[in-house]
């Protein structure tokens, strides 16, 4: 703004129920002002943390921002977990201050927030939440309980606040935020990011791997701000920028299956950033969906969150990219804060289903048990043995969780979880999480292969697959596979019993015998949580026969009864 470019767009806001609003970069800086000077007012102050629960409107990133100005860390929890998920979140960092909403749309149908909040905040077990206050946006207007002397309309609050505010300086380690991201077991780790290095990364990779013409681009990444992605791409990155984006309250079939392409359409969006999860979905949907819409505004995509299906990236390329786009398959972890591998645009010569190369200044290798590197064509664990710009600095207030995690498998190397392989130019191929690689007959399986080898058969929309025990194989393969609309014609048959033949030798030739699932099972719906991310432990305990455990990041939590209502027929 300071420099004159505060007449430019910085936020296309498209509601669910079709409402919009523009904030430029002068309406973007008064609104933070404005809500830096309302925290303040209600207690906030440098170091203090703030829980942010909010669906995805111009207030979330608002709010992010208000907070980064006073350095008080933000903590922010999706607004899709639950009073409970919430709650200790909100007790690990001890919040002050919680800023929701009355609700958010959803699928057509407004969706409390506020209900949730009431109940994180009562008291249990004779201990007191340590929140003071709690700021509510009116979103959409429903019934809503406001609590004495701790609840203030965030209008309220912020009409009466100065459109100015300084800054508050801090050190380049201050801590930015904390982020809870689920590990295997155990409670959800407090990722905590700082200021200085954290930004400088979040900022160069998100010019440089979208190739950001920040006065000629209209840029949409679709995660959620409750995702490291919604932090990093969102309201970080692209703000720092000065790009202009869009932000999309609801779901991409809300009013109709074409909703994002419309949007697309209507914005002139040049630059998508969006995961495989809804590539496949979209795939599933069927291609004369996209074909409605003119989508000839879009010149670079990129992918995060899952290794991308060779299948899925041809499909992403060819039906929204119009066979003309880069597609920049993005790696990274919420504990890395910004991409770390992946192409850029023009200057990398593309594999579909590979993120390639460590950007410049990472420093990655695929290693064995002994961290020994692998030779090219080889296979192993991911680490990164340099440090980088927007590393965490911890998990917080546990620093052994921290040590144990990251750094105790390879000493004073991090060890990212992922199974990677090089292939002969020594490009970097993503193989699935550790915990989720298969052992059978003593030959290691990924899940990432065997998933791909089947989304390649014509008739397959999306596949999970777990290695389920096994008394001769130690494990067996078994894989749950969402069908095509179409897949009747591609197979020439509805018969279910020959479907699972199709497919199996269908992986058979694909990877080899070894590989061919000793059960395929055909469901309508996959247990994701809410940045798309299989969930297979859950399919896992389907698979042994199990209760299914622990459910509560689920995105749709009716999805394991379907699955299991479908294999008892
Ligand atoms: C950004 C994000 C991190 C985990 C990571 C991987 C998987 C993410 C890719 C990918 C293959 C990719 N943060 N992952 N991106 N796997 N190719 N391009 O997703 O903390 O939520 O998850 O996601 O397993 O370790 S996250």
């Amino acid at each position: 703004v300071a420099e004159g470019r505060g007449d430019r767009v910085a936020i296309h806001f498209e509601g669910e129920p079709g409402d919009t609003r523009t904030l430029t970069y002068n309406d973007l800086l008064r609104e933070v002002s404005r809500a830096a000077n309302a925290l303040s007012a209600l207690g906030v102050s440098t170091g203090d943390r703030v829980v942010i629960y909010l669906p995805m409107i111009p207030e979330a990133v608002i709010a992010m921002l208000a907070c980064a100005r006073l350095g008080a860390p933000h903590s922010v929890v999706f607004g899709g977990f639950s009073a409970d998920a919430l709650r200790s979140r909100i007790a690990d960092a001890e919040a002050k201050v919680v800023i929701t909403a009355d609700g958010g749309f959803r699928r057509g149908a407004p969706s409390a927030l506020k209900p949730a909040v009431d109940e994180a905040l009562e008291e249990r077990d004779g201990v007191a939440s340590p929140v003071e206050h709690v700021l509510v946006v009116r979103r959409t207007g429903q019934e809503t309980t406001i609590v004495e002397g701790r609840d203030v309309w965030w209008h309220d609050a912020l009409d009466s606040a100065d459109v100015t505010h300084v800054p508050v300086w801090v050190e380049a380690e201050h801590p930015l935020f904390i982020l809870y991201t689920s590990g295997t077991t155990g409670k959800p780790k407090g990722i905590l990011h700082t200021t200085g290095g954290y930004l400088t990364q979040t900022a160069y990779t998100h010019k440089y791997v979208f190739d950001l013409k920040a006065e000629s681009d209209v840029y949409w990444c679709t995660a959620d701000i409750g995702w490291v992605t919604g932090h990093s791409y969102v309201t970080y990155g692209p703000l720092i920028n000065g790009a202009t984006q869009v932000i999309y309250e609801g779901t991409p079939d809300s009013p109709h299956q074409g909703r994002w392409w419309e949007i697309i359409e209507k914005y002139k969006v040049t630059i998508l950033y969006t995961a495989p999860t809804a590539i496949r979905t979209c795939m599933k949907w069927g291609e004369d969906i996209p074909a409605k819409f003119d989508l000839t505004s879009l010149r670079v995509l990129g992918s995060v969150g899952e290794p991308i299906n060779p299948e899925a990236w041809m499909w992403y390329r060819r039906v929204i990219g119009g066979d003309r786009t880069p597609i920049v398959d993005t790696w990274w972890q919420t504990e890395t804060g910004a991409i770390m591998i992946s192409p850029l645009p023009g200057v990398t010569a593309a594999k579909p289903g590979s993120a390639q190369v460590p950007l410049p200044g990472i420093v990655a290798d695929v290693v064995d048990d002994e961290f020994r590197s692998v030779p090219d064509g080889g296979g192993g664990y991911l680490v990164l043995s340099e440090p980088w710009p927007a590393m965490l600095r911890g998990i917080w207030g546990d620093l052994e969780r921290f040590k144990d995690t990251y750094w105790s498998r390879f000493p004073g190397i991090y060890f990212a979880g992922d199974g990677a392989k090089k292939d002969d130019d020594g490009d970097i191929w993503l193989l699935g999480r550790v915990d989720d690689v298969m052992n059978v007959s003593g030959h290691r399986l990924s899940t990432t292969e065997i998933e791909s080898a089947l989304v390649s058969h014509d008739a397959v929309a999306e596949a999970a697959v777990v290695g389920a025990t096994d008394e001769t194989t130690g494990q067996a393969v078994v894989a749950f596979v969402i069908l095509r609309s179409d897949h009747a014609e591609a197979l020439g048959t509805s018969d279910e019993d020959e479907i699972v033949q199709i497919l199996r030798n269908h992986v058979g030739k694909e990877i080899g015998p070894i590989a061919k699932p000793k059960r395929i099972l055909v469901v309508a719906e996959l247990p994701k949580t809410r940045s798309g991310k299989i969930m297979r432990r859950l399919l896992r305990d389907v698979a042994e026969n199990r209760a299914v455990g622990d459910a509560t990041t689920l995105a749709d939590s009716s999805v394991m009864d379907l699955i299991a209502k479908g294999l008892s027929k």
